[in-house]
């Protein structure tokens, strides 16, 4: 029989890609369960072309599941993903709840999909929307070249904040439409945006805010921290030396990564364009002069990760520098839990 699935928090917005995707991919499931945190569910949801119900999550939910996905918030799939363990359930969370834990596997599908394998706990985690989206890139040129360093500036768009983030810049927009003054100085858009910066720290229309997360030793955001310690996980690199600064841009979806990556042997533009070329769930959009680069705008509803800018460092014959775009709410998030998903399903089947 199929193995039955339930999606966790399908009435997100991570939760909707979900749907969206069960919808279009080859269908690996039975019954699919569709369940929300909020008590009071019970709408029903589209998903494979039926209206689903959806169901307030409870313990009894997860009886007879093969596989849930989760994407809800950490202190959500904390105190949840082992009540569906426990239930004989394998969870795939897409938070940052358990992704560092030794016995939990940190996978991206195309880069270490043989991680799945191992989950003493049942519990296997996807990375943050930013590491996963650079990884498609770094980690086919890694196995060719031997990584040794990443150098990486974010440029991340709103709705990595959730659907607060993007509402919150729509607003902000509003307000500023047709106001070329701007208060007192051209381009201060702080006055015109007033103090509602919900999930920001900063306006976020007309401007960067180099800040995501949380503050943490050093003087690192979160964001950055885990954007090195997830790097390291998949690429089984413990000790690759990353620095990232993580900006957040107005940009509603897709995340996108400047790059500058040391490589172990001399590596040109063209070689790492034919690796990339052929990378799964990589699209090379590498034409400057054709105005091809990747970019929110071309890369937002679209799966794989784009990749483009590829120069060789003028000072490092061994070091490139490229940029990534990927939609951060697909390969960054949806995809590719239910990517691992599938890969847990058709474990099960060989046995
Ligand atoms: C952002 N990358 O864009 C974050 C959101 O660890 O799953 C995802 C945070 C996480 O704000």
């Amino acid at each position: 029989a199929q193995p039955t699935l339930a999606v966790v928090g399908a009435d997100r917005p991570v939760g909707t890609v979900m749907r969206e995707l069960l919808s279009s991919r080859r269908n690996v499931w039975g019954e699919v369960r569709l369940v929300s945190l909020d008590p009071a569910a019970g709408v029903s949801l589209p998903c494979r072309g039926v209206d689903v119900p959806v169901s307030p999550v409870a313990p009894e939910i997860f009886d007879g599941v093969d596989v849930a996905i989760f994407d809800v918030p950490e202190p959500a799939a904390e105190y949840w993903a082992p009540v569906a363990v426990e239930r004989g359930v394998t969870v795939v969370d897409g938070s940052a709840a358990f992704r560092m834990a030794p016995d939990v596997p940190l996978v991206v599908p195309e880069v270490n999909r043989q991680a799945v394998r191992r989950r003493p706990r049942g519990i296997v985690s996807g990375a943050n929307c930013t590491t996963t989206s650079m990884l498609m890139a770094v980690a086919p040129l890694h196995h060719e070249y031997g990584l040794r360093e990443l150098t990486l500036a974010s440029y991340q768009a709103v709705s990595g904040a959730g659907q607060v983030g993007v509402d919150v810049l729509h607003d902000q927009i509003s307000k500023l439409a047709g106001d070329r003054t701007l208060g007192s100085r051209p381009g201060d858009v702080r006055q015109a945006v007033g103090d509602d910066l919900g999930p920001f720290r900063a306006p976020m229309a007309l401007n960067v805010v180099p800040w995501i997360g949380d503050l943490t030793d050093g003087g690192w955001s979160s964001e950055e921290r885990e954007m090195r310690n997830e790097s390291r996980k998949i690429l089984g690199l413990p000790d690759l030396k990353v620095s990232a600064t993580c900006v957040r841009v107005p940009v509603v979806t897709g995340h996108s990564i400047a790059v500058h990556a040391v490589f172990g042997a001399e590596l040109s533009a063209d070689e790492a364009r034919k690796v990339l070329r052929n990378a799964p769930g990589v699209i090379l959009v590498d034409d400057p002069e054709a105005d091809e680069f990747p970019m929110p705008v071309d890369a937002v509803g679209t799966d794989p990760s784009w990749v483009g800018r590829i120069r060789r460092a003028m000072d490092d014959p061994r070091a490139l520098d490229f940029f990534v775009t990927g939609d951060n709410m697909r390969k960054g998030s949806a995809l590719n839990t239910v990517q691992i998903a599938e890969l847990v399903a058709m474990e099960s089947e060989r046995r």
